[in-house]
Order: structure tokens, then sequence, then C-alpha cells
């Protein structure tokens, strides 16, 4: 099985490009509608949380950030290492109901049990009468639907959640992956100075993964950077006019994704990325995004900023000691 090198990074950030059933020969990404199978398991976590991950003892929050290329099929093996009811249940992507991930369809994984989820997707197609259906491609997310309630509240609450990306062929990949869920008051069940501070270099391409859950609305900004309000966040040509953004609405739900050139027309430095409801970013949605200078070196202030960070204040927090860095 071939994985791609983003998956071989370490922590909730690295995306995986989820393999191809059996060898294949070509890099995957140049052939057309394969299968890929995954196990993935569902697990308990320290605090009463839950997570999934991709090998037992290895559950994160959020959940391994999977990638497809439209016209895949996933075949997702859920292994629930737990004593709860659970499941899997994807948007964006075309499924059955038996793979609905609904107690509604019976579709979950009882307390120990094993089940399979299939996912498909597909490109844009023409339908009868002229009319283009739209493909799959897009920056979508994956959840529990079935732990607390028919719903997966209680999934959601404990961290059962993770990013989804389904690539047309020809897609620009990013040489880092950031993926930023907002949910309740917390971003990746963390607030801050405890949030991630993802890194990269000036002039590294990164993408980022946003996703909303939970039951207050978000909005999603990232300092010192824009992008293109498009399905991937850039122009098709010089002659794109797409509206460019900041900031964008991330309601429980929603998602989307953009990438960036690592501090492109803003130079290094620690960018903060927050939600921007003011009663959120100051009780704690809050994180850094720290442009370090090409040769990897801090930038002049970037020490004095994240120092600044770690006081972040709201009652009942530690400060992070080792500054949770994810690259
Ligand atoms: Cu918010």
């Amino acid at each position: 099985m071939r994985v791609s090198r983003r998956s071989m990074l370490a922590g909730t950030a690295a995306g995986v490009l989820i393999p191809a059933v059996g060898a294949v020969a070509a890099d995957s990404a140049a052939a057309a509608g394969l299968t890929r199978r995954i196990t993935i398991y569902a697990e308990a976590l320290p605090g009463g949380l839950y997570g999934y991950g991709l090998e037992p003892g290895k559950a994160t929050i959020p959940g391994p950030l999977l990638e497809v290329y439209e016209g895949d099929t996933v075949e997702i093996e859920l292994v629930n290492l737990t004593d709860q009811r659970l499941s899997i249940h994807p948007h964006g992507v075309i499924y059955d109901t038996a793979s609905d991930g609904a107690p509604l369809n019976a579709s979950f994984n009882n307390p120990r049990e094993t089940r399979t989820y299939t996912w498909k997707t597909r490109t844009r197609y023409e339908a009868s009468g002229g009319f283009w259906m739209p493909g799959s491609a897009g920056y979508w997310h994956y959840h529990d639907h079935a732990m607390g309630t028919d719903h997966g509240t209680g999934g959601l609450a404990r961290g059962l959640y993770g990013g989804l990306i389904v690539r047309k062929r020809g897609d620009l990949l990013p040489a880092k992956q950031y993926t930023v869920v907002f949910n309740e008051m917390m971003i990746n069940h963390e607030m801050a100075p405890d949030t991630p501070m993802f890194e990269a270099r000036l002039g590294e391409r990164v993408e980022w993964v946003c996703v909303g859950y939970g039951s207050l609305p978000h909005t999603f900004h990232l300092h010192g950077h824009r992008w293109a309000d498009t399905r991937t966040g850039m122009l098709d040509g010089a002659a794109d006019n797409a509206q460019i953004v900041d900031n964008k609405n991330l309601d429980p739900g929603s998602s989307f994704g953009f990438q960036v050139i690592a501090g492109e027309g803003a130079g290094p430095g620690v960018w903060m990325y927050h939600c921007h409801v003011q009663t959120h970013s100051d009780g704690g949605m809050v994180g850094l995004f720290l442009v370090r200078n090409p040769d990897g070196s801090l930038p002049d202030g970037a020490q004095d900023a994240i120092d600044r960070f770690k006081q972040h204040g709201h009652a009942g927090h530690d400060m992070s000691p080792d500054g949770r860095t994810h690259a």
C-alpha cells in the first residue's frame, strides 16, 4: 500500500491520502476511480474524550485528515474499541443508507463492534437535458452521528470528528496542512493558549481545512493572509474576479478550505487565526500561525509574541509549557 509523503508527518495536522487497495504501480493520483480501503479505530482518550485514529492507541482530536481524489471509492472499516455506540458520517461524498452513520438507518457500531462504511465520489457530469451536476471535490469533514444522541451530539462534544478532502486531479498539493475545528468555545478541543500553533517557513504553500460544529455561530479569520472565496482558495487565472476574503462563516456543519503561501505579501512573523465573534475570541478561540524565516529561524519579535500569547487570559486554563507546536 502506498501512503503519501504527507501522511508520514506525525500529529493531528497531517493528511493521509488513503492508500489504494493492492499494489498500484504508478502514482495513485494519476489513476481514476480507485477503491481505497482504510481502517479507522475509535477509542477513548483521557478526560472523557474520544478520538479516531489510523492505529490503535493513536487516536487524535481532530481525527486523521483524509484525502481522496474525485472518482475514488473509500471503504472504511471502523473498529469501535469503546463501550459506546458510535459511527462515522461523512459530508460531501455519496453513500447509501447503510453507510449513513445514523441510528435512523441502523447505521452505527455497537460497543466493540467493527463495521464497514462505503463512501463514493464522482467527477461532475452532464445529466439529461444538458444540466451539469456537481462533482464531489471540496473541503469536507466526517464525524460521529450516534454517540449520546441520534445526532452524535455526545461524540461531537467529545472529539469524534475530522477533516476530509476530495481533490480534483491536477489540484496543487500543499507542503503543510492544518485542520481547524471550531466546536462550541474550543479550537480542536482546546482553548488559548493551548490551541494549536501551526508552523511554516516563508513561501511554503499551506492548506487550511476549517470545520464548524456545536451550537454556536463562528467566523474564521486569519491575520496577514487573504484567499479567493473559491473551491481551492485560489484564482483560476488573471481574469478570475472571484471575491477575496480573509474571514468566513464557520457555522455548525459547514466547512471550507483554502491554500495560501505562508507570509506572502506580509512577511514572516506570528499571525493569529481566531473566531471573529468577539466574545469567542476573548474567550479563548484563538491560535497562532508561525511563519518562520526561509532558513527556519524565528523572525524578529516572534518569541515575544508567542510569550504574550501564552498569557492569553481566561479563567481556569493553565499555560501550555511546550507551546503546543503542530507542524
Ligand atoms: Cu466563535
